[in-house]
């Protein structure tokens, strides 16, 4: 089922004519209601009505995080937050949070994108849907709650956490879909095992899992785990939350509902666009929101994109999987690694688990190291030392022939690396810059 026919699957001419349109009343909306707009406006020597087409975009600023921040809490707004409806805040790792406020609105609009990301992963109206997504100031939770109750779901608000209550609801209540992080739906099942329950036999036969980067080989894990279709929704709060991009059942890129967030695939060192197909920054523009209406905003997840029909019906561009951040990137003797390709690797050889951390460290002077640290088997523990070693071995061998690059690895018994709820943590990064 498409939730939204009309937008999802419209020529792509027509499509080009309502974005630009949208971006003509946004640039002015924002540089009348918003100073720091203005301001980046005027320093760019753009006037929002020189806009004409949707190719003009590029004469825009970028908005960056540091703008948020460095506006803290309101200051990017475009409405006085009394006219807001709700305020979410994501946390950062350093200095201030990030606040993002919605209209009623906006809300609309997120319970509506987030319609058709259910939609696409094949939920029909009365499914039972578990929403395991945190909610409060995170955006996951309350997103796929709007989104669920817009398309007539049966909604399970469960939160994260409290796993064995999960299963529990799971195993009465017979859920169809689970909403969660994919590191959490693989905790879940470790759970599952151990109060005895077969997760292949459980109710939840599709899941819609994002917020965190994830590899195929991680998918299918998760989909021989506990037998169902895992499919990848994307977002982020700037932009709106869950929502800005998901995957339908072909699960051949993650539709972008681009007649309200308009993709641009930048190289991040010129900011200029590259060719359709080649990898990126992500770049979004939000066309009809109005709290906080970002333009041009670097996302810094990386992505690829494409333009051709899918075989759903839908014309909305797809973009792939993402790969990484710009800012989460490793680079190891000037080799760039992404956590989610040692993850593909790593899950590619037998004997390993899905739980693993990268620690990387950089000793006075010298180069950056990564070490690996990835649980093993239990049986693969009772081995001799001698076989450990040679299975550390192989697993350093066949990171150095994917990646090309030298890793120091550490096995691990089951249940050493802290398990999620939410966001997993996979890098701890010791260096002091
Ligand atoms: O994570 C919103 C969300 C909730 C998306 C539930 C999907 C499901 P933030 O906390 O602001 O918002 O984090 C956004 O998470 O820029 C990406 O780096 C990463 N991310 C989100 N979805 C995916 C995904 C939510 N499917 C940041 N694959 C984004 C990889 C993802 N990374």
């Amino acid at each position: 089922m498409i939730w939204n026919e009309k937008m999802e699957c419209m020529d792509l001419e027509d499509l080009k004519n309502i974005q630009s349109e949208r971006l003509k009343d946004i640039a002015e909306y924002v540089y009348q209601n918003n100073p720091v707009y203005k301001k980046k406006f005027d320093a760019a020597g753009i006037k929002p009505w020189e806009i004409k087409s949707i190719d003009d975009i590029k004469k825009l600023p970028f908005t960056v995080k540091e703008d948020l921040r460095d506006n803290y809490p309101f200051g990017l707004f475009s409405v006085q937050p009394k006219n807001l409806a709700e305020i979410h805040v994501s946390s950062g790792t350093t200095g201030n949070p990030t606040v993002v406020g919605y209209t009623k609105e906006d809300l609309k609009l997120w319970g509506e994108v987030m319609a058709r990301a259910f939609c696409c992963a094949g939920a029909v109206p009365h499914d039972l849907i578990q929403i395991a997504y945190g909610y409060g100031l995170f955006t996951g939770g309350l997103g796929a709650h709007y989104g669920a109750m817009e398309m007539g779901l049966v909604i399970i608000p469960a939160s994260s956490g409290q796993t064995k209550r999960q299963l529990k609801i799971m195993n009465d209540f017979k859920p169809r879909i689970l909403a969660c992080t994919p590191s959490y739906a693989m905790y879940m099942a470790e759970e599952a095992k151990e109060l005895g329950l077969k997760p292949r036999d459980s109710s939840w036969k599709i899941g819609v899992f994002g917020a965190e980067p994830w590899s195929e080989a991680m998918r299918k894990e998760i989909e021989n785990t506990w037998n169902m279709l895992a499919t990848d929704i994307y977002g982020l709060s700037e932009i709106i939350g869950p929502g800005v991009a998901q995957e339908c059942t072909h699960k051949t890129g993650l539709h972008l509902f681009s007649d309200v967030f308009y993709p641009e695939i930048i190289d991040p060192k010129t900011g200029h666009q590259v060719k359709e197909g080649n990898k990126g920054e992500l770049v979004i523009t939000t066309l009809t929101k109005r709290g906080i209406p970002l333009i041009r905003y670097r996302t810094r997840d990386i992505v690829s994109i494409k333009y051709e029909k899918c075989k759903c019906g839908r014309t909305s561009p797809r973009i792939s999987k993402i790969s990484g951040r710009t800012d989460d990137m490793i680079i190891v003797r000037g080799i760039n690694v992404f956590p989610s390709q040692i993850e593909h690797v790593l899950l590619g050889i037998e004997g390993t688990l899905p739980h693993y951390q990268l620690i990387v460290d950089r000793r006075a002077n010298e180069l950056d190291e990564l070490e690996v640290w990835v649980e093993v088997d239990q049986k693969i523990f009772s081995d001799e030392i001698k076989q450990l070693r040679a299975f550390e071995d192989k697993i350093k061998k066949e990171i150095d022939s994917v990646l090309g690059v030298y890793v120091k690895v550490k096995l691990v018994e089951p249940k050493t690396i802290a398990r999620s709820e939410g966001k997993a943590k996979r890098v701890v990064d010791k260096r002091v810059l």
